[in-house]
This record gives C-alpha cells, structure tokens and sequence, in this order.
C-alpha cells in the first residue's frame, strides 16, 4: 500500500478565510500611499539612479552615509495618508538598490548603518498599527548590487562592479530570510508587493514572455502565505497573476488598459485589483520633476480606476530629509477634502455597467448607481443599454438637489448642463434591479 503526502505548494494554493477577508477588505479601500523613499532620493534624480548614472556599487554605497533623515515624522506620514483618504500604505522596504529601510541581520547595507539608526519600517508599522492604517510592504526581487543576483549584463563594467558569480540557490535563501524577518518582527502586514521580476524577462517584443531563472515563487508564496496568511500577495511582473497571489496590479495604466506599454495582462475577474501611479512623473525623489498632476486630475485616475474595480495607489518620493514637499502635501490634502464629500461613491464601491467615458465614470454600490461628471461640457449623457428596470430617484450627492432623467425602453438619459467649476459632479442613481 502507498502513502500519499500532500505538500501545499502555491499551484494548490487555497486562499485561508482571514487571506479572503484581507481581499475583501482591499477591495473595499480604494485608495493607497505608495512611498518610494530611501538613500536613492538623495542625488534627487530618482530611485533609478544608481543605474542610469552608472554609479559603481562602491560609490552607490557611499550614500549610506549621508542618509540622516532628521525631519522623518512617522505619524506625520499617517496622518497625512489618512487625511487624505487613504486606507493603507505601501512603503517601500527594500527597492532595486538593494538597500533595507529596517533592522536586518541579512545585509549591512541597511538603515542601521546610516548617520540615522532607526528603524523606518518600525516606526512606520507601529505608527500604522496605532493609527489603524493598513501597512503593504514592497520589496524589489531584483539587486542591483548582490553579487549572487543572477544578472550577468554590469557584472565586470563600471556600472555595477559585482564579481562573483549569480547563484539564485543563495539569493532566495536571502530574499526568504528577509521576507521572515518583514512577516516576524512588524506585526500584522496588509500584503508583499513584489517588482522586478520583469528584469529576468526575455527580452521586448520576443513572443515568449517567460522568465529566464525560476524564482521558484511556490517557495517564497507560501512562506509568506504560512508566517501570516491573511497578508496578500501581489507581483508587479506586468503579466496574468501566477498561482499563490491574492491581487493584480497595473503600472500606470488602467485595468485593460496599455497606454504604458507595461501592461500585458487581462484584468483578472477573480483577484482584486490595484493601479499605480504618480502625482509628479518620478516615484523617487526628483528634483527636476515639476509635472505635478493636478487634484482634479488624480481625482479623475480615483474615480476612473474605481469605475474599473480597481484601487489606486498613488505615490509620492519624499525628499532625502524626510519631508514630504508641499506640492504633493497639498495635492493629498485636496483629495481627502474631495472624499470627505464623495466618498461614498468610492469607497466600497463595485465597477460600473459600463467602462469609462469621455465624459467620466460610473461606480456602482448596492441599489445605488453614481454617475461621475468629470467633464461636464455635455448637456446630457446617454446610456442605450440601462440595465436596471428602474429609476426611482436622481439627485446631486453633494446637495440632494434632483436631476433630471428619463428611462424608455432600457434608454435612460440624464441631465449634466452643469456650469460650476466641481472636480466631479456626482449624480446618484436610485435603482431597481
Ligand atoms: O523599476 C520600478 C520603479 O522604480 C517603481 O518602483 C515602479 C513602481 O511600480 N516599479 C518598477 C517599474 O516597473
């Protein structure tokens, strides 16, 4: 007679209930702080700059030195996310340079070992947990400096400086140790976003979008999904989710969208979803990037991105000192005061019956539709395939005030002469199914 081990790998992967509330409280949240913050803000040209100066891992290193973030407010930071309404934040742990924001044994290349001493992951979570704010933790799979990265391309340049030989066996045992210490040391985490594993993708515009090593993701999966099951996991690899990750998420580009030229992937109708972006053009730090969005911009990426289903994580790169410049202060605080008003036809909402429109979005809660006017230059606007039966109220969400409709033969059309200056004219839908 034969014994049948069952080992659960991330291929069976069975979501726990806690891991399926996580989901269901994520898909509810809408709105996330992306923070992409470490030494690499100091030149102020971004968190790319390592590579795209050139610098040697021996000079790169020499910013460790000068990382003494002195006005770094933790609470501060919170509140601001708060205030802003946001429900979590997405702070980055580790980002391609390779350098730790928290207190590891795994690499000196840490905060330890700056001019600062602290641990900014710790502060972070306790000031998350104490505050009720939900803390996501992004770490890079790909290194710029370890030499046991398999990356053969700046091994003997002048670029990278790495001399021994790639060993991924070493590296993820690495990459596993750390990720036991995010899951061990900072209480509950909302979710790993994963990124970099494009960086082992075969090369642009071949056919075969497969990745040149295995990163043997069942391994890292559920060592995460085992140390806390509740935490979610989500990779950036710009492709369908592989088993073992509990949402989807989108760089710079709606659910079903391409404009970036990042998003290859379907829009998954199972996990929950997440879209990225930037207030400025730069997720680090960027001195030379003044094409900040506008608060009416990034409203409209909420409202459109809530009408796909998805959430938005938006970011800022806060300055090498710790604060958060006013531009992005101001924008944030602009969006908070729009949701204090709004927020219901965000938060909690579903996707709406039908994609976004030149005119703007819609989202949908229970037996109430909102019809999201974010360019209101049309007099009306007209939907030939109403699918609700009924129509028992329209009124502005701000006021009350009514709105004008009619509903014939599944047409329904809906008043929108508006001359005001608004970010958003909401218009609610009282609907019978
Ligand atoms: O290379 C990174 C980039 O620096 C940034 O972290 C973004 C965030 O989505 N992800 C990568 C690019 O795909």
């Amino acid at each position: 007679f034969a014994l049948i081990y069952f080992t659960s790998t991330a291929q069976d992967y069975n979501p726990s209930d806690s891991n399926l509330k996580q989901r269901d409280w994520f898909s509810d949240a809408r709105l996330g702080l992306f923070i992409h913050w470490g030494p690499f803000s100091i030149p102020g040209s971004g968190e790319w700059v390592m590579n795209e100066r050139k610098l040697t891992i021996h000079n790169y290193t020499n910013l460790k030195d000068f990382f003494n973030p002195i006005d770094f407010d933790a609470a501060a930071y919170v509140s601001t996310a708060k205030n802003a309404g946001m429900k979590y934040i997405t702070l980055i742990t580790r980002h391609h340079d390779g350098f730790s924001m928290w207190d590891t044994k795994y690499s000196d290349f840490n905060i330890m070992n700056t001019p600062y001493k602290k641990d900014i992951v710790k502060m972070m979570a306790d000031e998350c947990h104490k505050q009720g704010i939900q803390l996501y933790l992004y770490y890079s799979l790909l290194d710029w400096r370890r030499d046991d990265y398999p990356r053969e391309t700046g091994r003997t340049g002048k670029f990278s400086g790495r001399t021994g030989k790639s060993d991924y066996a070493s590296y993820l045992a690495f990459m596993k140790n750390q990720l036991t210490e995010l899951l061990t040391k900072y209480g509950e985490i909302g979710g790993i976003w994963f990124d970099g594993h494009w960086d082992q993708t075969q090369p642009e515009g071949s056919a075969d979008r497969s990745s040149r090593i295995d990163w043997k993701y069942e391994e890292i999966y559920s060592l995460i999904h085992k140390l806390q099951p509740q935490c979610m996991i989500g990779n950036n690899h710009h492709l369908t989710p592989f088993a073992g990750e509990d949402f989807q998420m989108f760089e710079r580009d709606l659910p079903g969208e391409n404009s970036s030229g990042l998003s290859f992937q379907k829009a998954s109708d199972k996990l929950p979803l997440e879209t990225c972006e930037t207030i400025s053009n730069s997720w680090g730090y960027n001195l030379g990037d003044t094409s900040y969005k506008s608060t009416k911009q990034l409203v409209g990426m909420l409202v459109k991105a809530s009408s796909l289903g998805a959430n938005l994580l938006l970011n800022i790169g806060p300055m090498p000192s710790g604060k958060i410049q006013p531009e992005f202060q101001n924008r944030l605080a602009g969006m908070g005061a729009w949701l204090k008003v709004y927020g219901e036809s965000i938060y909690g909402t579903k996707a709406g019956f039908v994609k976004p429109q030149t005119w703007g979005s819609v989202t949908q809660k229970d037996s109430k539709v909102y019809i999201h006017i974010l360019d209101g230059k049309n007099a009306s606007v007209l939907f030939d395939k109403f699918p609700f039966k009924k129509i028992s109220k329209a009124y502005l969400l701000k006021d009350r005030k009514p709105v004008k409709y009619s509903l014939k033969n599944s047409s329904a059309q809906i008043q929108t002469n508006f001359s005001n200056n608004e970010i958003d004219n909401v218009i609610v839908l009282e609907v019978v199914k």
